[in-house]
């Protein structure tokens, strides 16, 4: 196993508040940032904001305050996701700092000092009001596509990036790296959008001024998006290096949303490429949600607000909603009604049934005491087998980023643990003295079986399962648990006295 684990979100433009796209990205980064800490292995988790470009800049003049004021105004509420969300990033980077001027100009400087950015003229229709410039394609009947007025041709000088010297490069990066581009389908996407051939690219601006100027010619501003790329490396020491640095990259996954995976499976690689740093390990384009069947719109009036959804169900509902209702990487709705069914059916009867069951059990046959696992029979050693299996399984779909298919893993589980109760009747066992050590080995197995599936879960619903976790008379932080020796059969301590239930997912009328 790799010791080290750098997984990053995009960072996010701060021309509007966050909505669920946001949400979900960094709520699955953050999972499986969780889940590798469990495995052990050292983790940086990097989110933050893009502030520069045109789009924060007209954002700004229409709100009639500068770019910076509104920059400074809304990252308060892309940071505030992580506590409400209980994200655990450990930096969180803003494009507008000192220390990412210094990155993206170094980055720059490398690959002009190589001669692959080089000055020439960029061309394009100009609409003078949006102060933005449209390639014939975008254009909408002539006009510009935003505001429908008149465009002009207009030529400014611009700063350009050989990317078509990257082609080769490139397919050469992909082939050797066949998990660099995921899921699969994305792929193949790419790489045919490469090896059909590539354009070099406009990377700085003279008609914009919010943005870093080029090293040497401050009357461009560079691209905002080699810009926003860049945070990746200045997040973990670029361009001063360092142990951190050194640690963590090249990163491991970039987690993007589909629209955005051009720029990170083909600009960015060839950016480093350029400048002699490693490109990262691997970027996984996810899939985008509807809402109620439609559109996520403003116009629409259907934003998700992810402040709003917590507030209603609370962090873990929110959470477990959103990775377990699609498979990861590709699209879903999202709807109040489903949301709610999950949270009835998944986590408070499935789940909080599992634990408050066992441990009520527990409380009437044995004080709350554990009892110990005296004999095992066959149904327990099938019980045993089975919670092994789910954690290699859960492992494997961790590592391959299928976050749906560890959950599903996880509640097969949950499931089991019901029914072996239903079959193994404690009940009726109870009711027999001379079945007294046998009613203690089937509440052992299954509250064992329950502490398995909070360890589990944890990555996912981390507020409920320290909950459960402690209810369960386990010690310290869920979070912390390595699954190598806590996922071992037998760690639920024998002896221990438990609550006889716990608060963990309260049902919602529907
Ligand atoms: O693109 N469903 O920022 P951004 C799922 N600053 N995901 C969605 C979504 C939806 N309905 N709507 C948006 C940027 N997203 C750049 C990134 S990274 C170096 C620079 C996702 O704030 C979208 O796919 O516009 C993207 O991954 C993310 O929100 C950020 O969008």
């Amino acid at each position: 196993m790799k010791e080290t684990f750098y997984i990053t979100t995009p960072i996010y433009y701060v021309n509007d508040v966050p909505h669920i796209g946001h949400a979900y990205t960094t709520i699955a980064a953050d999972a499986l940032a969780r889940y590798h800490r469990m495995k052990g292995q050292k983790v940086f988790f990097l989110t933050g904001t893009d502030e520069h470009g045109e789009k924060v800049h007209k954002s700004a003049v229409q709100q009639g305050v500068s770019p910076k004021e509104l920059a400074d105004r809304v990252v308060t509420r892309f940071q505030g996701l992580t506590p409400a969300l209980h994200i655990t990033n450990d930096d969180f980077i803003r494009t507008s700092e000192q220390r990412h001027y210094a990155s993206v100009q170094d980055l720059f400087r490398k690959s002009l000092a190589k001669g692959d950015i080089y000055l020439g003229a960029y061309e394009g229709w100009y609409c003078t009001p949006c102060e933005s410039y449209w390639t014939d394609l975008q254009l909408a009947d002539g006009n510009c596509p935003e505001c429908r007025r008149p465009v002009e041709k207009r030529k400014e000088p611009s700063y350009f990036f050989r990317l078509s010297s990257y082609q080769r490069p490139l397919l050469d990066y992909y082939e050797r790296n066949p998990a660099f581009i995921r899921p699969e389908s994305r792929r193949n996407e790419v790489v045919s959008f490469v090896a059909g051939g590539l354009n070099d690219l406009s990377l700085s601006r003279t008609s914009l001024t919010w943005g870093i100027p080029v090293p040497g010619d401050p009357a461009h501003v560079i691209y905002v998006w080699y810009d926003a790329l860049t945070n990746y490396i200045t997040g973990v020491g670029y361009p001063a290096g360092g142990e951190r640095f050194d640690t963590f990259w090249p990163a491991d996954v970039h987690i993007v949303g589909k629209d955005i995976l051009r720029f990170h499976a083909v600009f960015w690689p060839a950016f480093l490429l350029s400048a002699g740093v490693a490109p990262p390990l691997g970027v996984f384009a996810h899939g985008w949600w509807t809402v109620e069947g439609q559109k996520m719109s403003k116009s629409l009036g259907n934003v998700v607000d992810p402040y709003e959804m917590v507030a209603t169900y609370g962090p873990d509902a929110f959470r477990y909603f959103l990775l377990r209702e699609v498979p990861f990487g590709t699209d879903g709705d999202f709807s109040r009604k489903a949301l709610v069914h999950r949270i009835n059916s998944e986590l408070a009867n499935d789940f909080g049934n599992l634990l408050n069951r066992s441990l009520g059990m527990l409380g009437k046959y044995f004080s709350g005491t554990v009892p110990p696992q005296a004999r095992p029979g066959e149904e327990e050693r099938a019980m045993k087998a089975k919670a092994e299996d789910v954690l290699r399984a859960v492992d494997g779909a961790m590592e391959e980023l299928e976050l749906h298919r560890a959950l599903s893993a996880i509640w097969e589980l949950v499931k089991a643990g019901n029914k072996y109760v239903d079959s193994t009747a404690p009940w009726t066992l109870a009711k027999d003295p001379a079945r007294r050590e046998r009613l203690g080995t089937v509440l052992y197995t299954v509250l064992e079986t329950a502490r398995i599936c909070v360890l589990l879960s944890a990555p996912f619903v981390p507020v409920a399962a320290q909950n459960m976790w402690e209810a369960l008379g386990c010690e310290g932080a869920v979070e912390k648990a390595v699954l190598s020796t806590a996922g071992r059969w037998g760690g639920l301590s024998e002896g221990a006295t438990l609550a006889r239930s716990a608060v963990v997912f309260p049902r919602i009328e529907e």
